[in-house]
């Protein structure tokens, strides 16, 4: 994961937080590996194995939804819905979908500070910083890395883009696939007061219900209400979440899980530029930093990620395997600033100034048995 910079995200108030969902997940990876399906409705299924077609839908591309398909759909009502076109009905591989989530997720949590991934094909990040806090580069840095994904991945993701998680989920399911919607600060009390209750995440039938008796049937019913006035029917925490939900507040962190398969550091240069000091600079403070982690975890790596976030908020990421593990800081420090150039020399980033620059090591082993870790594969 991206370690945190110094100033902890949680001192800055006014976040900008990603919701990323893919596109018809399994669906969509079956389509990557057998390209003809993209022209046909193709139903991913659970199949219950106790005759041909029993079990349900798990989920299918957009093409078989314009039939009415979806998921959780007994497989003998989808088959009926598409009975006269052409149509591929497929089993679920979970062991392939997760190879992608994994490869694909590592692509995203490169770019932000903080990054939770919360199921096979959605994670939330903290692009506060990146951003400036500000909703209209939030909006540029979206399109940036929804295309970023798209040529890195070929999956096609929608993007909810909010000052917290609740509104950056809502938001990642107005427009699909491949959509993009930001919610602003300002916008965001109004723009949940047109959701429907149950578009709140953890809203289910019984919650519903029981706001109904109360006559409540809208979230702008919900946000008339204080907390004391609905905990005795709906208990305090559920409550507390409701009526802070309906007025598009939302305190839940982004819970950062460790991994141990990379770990880096992006930070932010002092002014947007591509003078080399400065870049030495900033390369030199990268890569010390990451040289500790390597030195405490006694670990060393061999596959290394540059990424630099352009004035333009555009990001480029460069990866190089080397040809040895190495721990050393001379080699990291080395290799580093000559992947940098080599991205500088590309024409289309020397005429944009650099605003954000990582250093991401992967392909971690296990050193700890080694006598001396600074002269590990050191040359
Ligand atoms: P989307 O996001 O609306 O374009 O479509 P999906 O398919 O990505 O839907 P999502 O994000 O709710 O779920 C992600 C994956 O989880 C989906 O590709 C298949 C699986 N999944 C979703 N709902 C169900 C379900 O009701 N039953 C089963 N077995 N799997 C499901
Ligand atoms: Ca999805
Ligand atoms: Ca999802």
């Amino acid at each position: 994961m991206i370690l945190n910079e110094s100033i902890s995200l949680n001192e800055l108030e006014d976040k900008v937080i990603f919701h990323i969902d893919f596109d018809y997940f399994y669906a969509q990876c079956e389509e990557l590996r057998k390209p003809e399906l993209r022209n046909i409705p193709c139903v991913v299924c659970v199949y219950s194995g106790r005759d041909e077609d029993s079990g349900v839908v798990s989920t299918c591309n957009y093409n078989a939804r314009k039939y009415g398909v979806k998921a959780a759909m007994p497989i003998k009502l989808a088959k009926s819905k598409l009975k006269d076109v052409e149509a591929k009905f497929l089993p679920t591989d979970m062991p392939y979908y997760q190879d992608i989530s994994r490869d694909v997720m590592r692509i995203i949590q490169n770019y932000g500070d903080l990054f939770e991934q919360v199921s096979v094909d959605e994670c939330y990040v903290d692009f506060t910083r990146v951003t400036n806090s500000d909703f209209n580069d939030a909006k540029i840095f979206a399109s940036s890395l929804q295309k970023n994904i798209k040529h890195q991945s070929k999956l096609t993701c929608s993007i909810g883009v909010g000052p917290n998680k609740l509104i950056s989920k809502i938001a990642s399911a107005v427009i699909k696939p491949n959509g993009i919607t930001v919610v602003s600060r300002e916008e965001a009390k109004n723009f949940i007061s047109n959701c429907k209750i149950e578009d709140i995440p953890g809203v289910g039938p019984k919650t519903l219900k029981k706001l109904q008796a109360l006559g409540i049937n809208s979230i702008s019913d919900i946000s008339k209400n204080s907390i004391f006035e609905l905990r005795d029917v709906l208990g305090y925490k559920t409550a507390a979440f409701l009526v802070n939900a309906s007025n598009a507040i939302d305190n839940s962190q982004i819970k950062a899980r460790e991994t141990s398969k990379q770990f880096g550091k992006i930070v932010t240069l002092k002014k947007d530029t591509v003078e080399m000091e400065q870049i030495n600079m900033t390369t030199a403070s990268l890569c010390t930093t990451i040289y500790e982690n390597l030195s405490n975890k006694k670990q060393a790596f061999k596959v290394l990620t540059i990424i630099l976030i352009l004035e333009n908020l555009h990001h480029v990421s460069i990866s190089r395997s080397l040809k040895l593990y190495t721990a050393s800081f001379d080699e990291l420090q080395k290799n580093s600033l000559s992947i940098i150039k080599e991205m500088i020399k590309n024409n289309s980033i020397s005429i944009q100034n650099i605003r954000r620059m990582g250093i991401v090591v992967s392909e971690l082993k296990d050193i700890s048995g080694q006598n001396s870790l600074l002269n590990y594969l050191d040359n």
